[in-house]
């Protein structure tokens, strides 16, 4: 039997003043109730360390479902930086809503406990990406825009990509930050946003870039050059990439990021295959932890726990299905 309509009301009501509660543990906003990202600590660019070039001297630390992380993972593989730079998987503990070790690293069992070793404070959270160094002790950064580049001159092989040429640096310094404001955070801000005006600025924020690069990828196709800014991938294509590809595995059904299917958007599209294709990317790319991490971990935005069927990444990645 069909509950009372002022019962129905009392509950959506009860809900609603819950729901915010609920939003302000998960993703903080501003008066206005726009997502505002809270602040990490270690957010500088450190040196390159002297002995950065020594054997497993260093831990990169990285939660799969995390975009943050898979840029910094990106760097880490595309410049095949295994020799000197480990990396290490931390899960998700959606229960207590932190990251933990596997297996006790540094005689720690959460990311949380390794951060405060490190002069983290409480009250800040203790995020992936994180570069660890086994010498020091200590995690060197903590800020995943900062930690790319210090990975991108870190010491590698002489044939070894360079991510961010001197040459290319205004163009990619230039969509780097679009991204970062609208991209990468501007699809949390979709989906964390406290109410509608919230949403929709970020949500058209969102695909105006997106709109952009696709017409900026078109030029480049036309003049025979594959990425955005440079005859290379460079950090502006590795950073807009964690975002794409998981658009329509998470952020259109989760968030709400779904005024355009990416094949509406071609070059991206033929783009997105591309990168994928680099070699060593797929190994990067989790799309069963990306699903069960948002889906099971967000609460408040799915209270249901329950996991969608997604479509196949195999199929996101086919530049043969979009002319
Ligand atoms: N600004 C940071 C953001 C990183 C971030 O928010 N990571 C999330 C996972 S996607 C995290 O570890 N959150 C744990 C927490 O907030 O406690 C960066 O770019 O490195």
């Amino acid at each position: 039997m069909r509950p009372p309509a002022a019962l129905i009301q009392t509950a959506r009501g009860l809900w609603r003043c819950q729901w915010q509660q609920l939003m302000g543990g998960l993703a903080p906003a501003d008066a206005s109730g726009r997502y505002r990202r809270p602040a990490g600590a270690f957010t500088a660019l450190p040196p390159v360390p002297a002995a950065a070039a020594s054997a497993g001297g260093h831990v990169l630390i990285v939660g799969r479902s995390c975009p943050w992380a898979h840029r910094a993972w990106l760097v880490h593989s595309l410049r095949q930086l295994g020799g000197s730079i480990d990396v290490l998987v931390v899960e998700p503990d959606p229960a207590a809503g932190r990251w933990r070790f596997v297996e006790p690293f540094e005689g720690c069992s959460t990311l949380a406990q390794l951060y405060r070793r490190s002069g983290g404070e409480r009250r800040q959270p203790a995020t992936v990406p994180a570069l660890w160094s086994r010498q020091e002790q200590r995690i060197l950064v903590n800020e995943s825009a900062r930690l790319i580049e210090l990975l991108d001159r870190w010491p590698a092989a002489a044939d070894a990509p360079r991510l961010a040429p001197d040459t290319e640096r205004e163009a990619i310094d230039h969509w780097r930050q679009r991204f970062q404001d609208d991209v990468n955070d501007g699809v949390y801000r979709c989906g964390f946003a406290r109410n509608q005006a919230a949403y929709n600025e970020a949500e058209t924020a969102l695909f105006q870039t997106l709109q952009e690069a696709d017409q900026a990828l078109l030029e480049q196709e036309r003049r025979g050059q594959a990425w955005l800014c440079s005859p290379e991938p460079s950090l502006a294509d590795v950073v807009l990439f964690p975002t794409l590809i998981r658009l329509e595995l998470v952020y259109a059904p989760l968030f709400g990021c779904s005024r355009l299917p990416l094949w509406q958007l071609p070059a991206l599209w033929r783009w997105r295959a591309r990168f994928f294709a680099l070699a060593g990317v797929s190994d990067t790319c989790c799309p069963e932890a990306w699903r069960s991490d948002y889906f099971g971990a967000l609460f408040p935005l799915h209270p249901s726990g329950i996991v969608p069927a997604g479509p196949d990444l195999s199929r996101l990645v086919n530049s043969q299905l979009v002319p």
